[in-house]
């Protein structure tokens, strides 16, 4: 039924509400059965994970990566198809193909204090107010509270105002899940406080400019081993597609050759290069034979 729905009217509704305030919130993304099992699933790696060290991840909090082989749930959140075109919608601009940047679980214990306002885009140095590089999605475990950490939203903090001190209070960005919140990169946010008795855990999962460096590890979490096992749109996701021109490249061609047992012999480089990158590159070969 999905795969038949056209959905370019809810991309472009919710990118133009994430591109006018810095965030959008969509209810009922995902079946909240599908949020329990993969909760289900994560409770262990929750009990067995040390809390953070240092101020920003917060000496209250837990956080592990590598969701994608933590549980077989997590690909439903990772490939929701109105997400994945809303960060298209507001990635495509700068970049031929966008990347997953990072999956992280993410549990604020009782007594947590909130966590430093940021802009996650402050990973790269790149200009501020410019270029958007990273789409950020916070799916809610549990219920998110005032109360209980809920992830604090400064509406408006983003784009050109990321060069300004903002102005505005920020939200408790409350939701149950199956629920998604999305903000910018450029948006000011953080967890908040949990002034209750009860975890609140959640999920959050982003999407960056295909050439930059994403903030997890995508190749070491998951190694073409694991990567081999997924269905190739989702490789693609993770970092086994090349970006024009020729960024990735293993051996000179796309890594996804590591998938398909095609890299045990010599390959040969092969361009990877953007149409207008390509024009001049035939035109000055076309000339060189001319002149000959
Ligand atoms: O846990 C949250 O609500 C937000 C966490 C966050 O923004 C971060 O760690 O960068
Ligand atoms: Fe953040």
């Amino acid at each position: 039924m999905t795969d038949t729905l056209d959905l370019s009217g809810a991309i472009a509704r919710h990118t133009a509400d994430l591109l006018a305030d810095g965030y959008c919130i969509i209810p009922g993304a995902l079946a909240p059965a599908t949020i329990g099992a993969l909760d289900d699933d994560l409770a262990g790696d929750f009990d067995l994970t040390p809390f953070g060290q240092g101020g920003f991840y917060g000496t209250t909090t837990k956080r592990f990566g590598r969701l994608l082989v933590r549980s077989s749930h997590a690909a439903a959140l990772v490939q929701h198809r109105l997400v994945l075109g809303i960060a298209e919608a507001v990635l495509s601009p700068w970049c031929d193909r966008i990347q997953l940047n990072t999956t992280q679980a993410i549990a604020v214990h009782p007594g947590a204090p909130a966590q430093l306002p940021h802009r996650d885009q402050d990973m790269w140095r790149g200009p501020v107010g410019e270029i958007e590089y990273l789409v950020n999605v916070m799916w809610p475990l549990n219920d998110f509270t005032d109360e209980n950490g809920a992830t604090r939203v400064w509406p408006e903090s983003h784009g050109a105002n990321a060069l300004a001190e903002p102005d505005g209070a920020p939200f408790a960005a409350e939701m149950a899940p199956g629920a998604a919140l999305l903000f910018l990169g450029s948006t000011l946010h953080g967890a908040g406080a949990n002034r209750t008795r009860e975890v609140r855990r959640g999920i959050v999962i982003g999407y960056a400019l295909g050439w930059l460096k994403p903030y997890e590890n995508q190749w070491l979490a998951y190694p073409p081993e694991v990567a081999r096992a997924f269905p190739p749109d989702l490789a693609a996701l993770v970092g086994y597609r090349q970006h024009r021109p020729n960024l990735g490249n293993f051996e000179g061609q796309c890594p996804s050759v590591l998938l398909g047992g095609r890299a045990d012999r010599p390959l040969g480089a092969v361009d990877a290069l953007r149409p207008d990158q390509q024009v001049p590159v035939d035109a000055f070969v076309q000339e060189q034979r001319d002149a000959r």
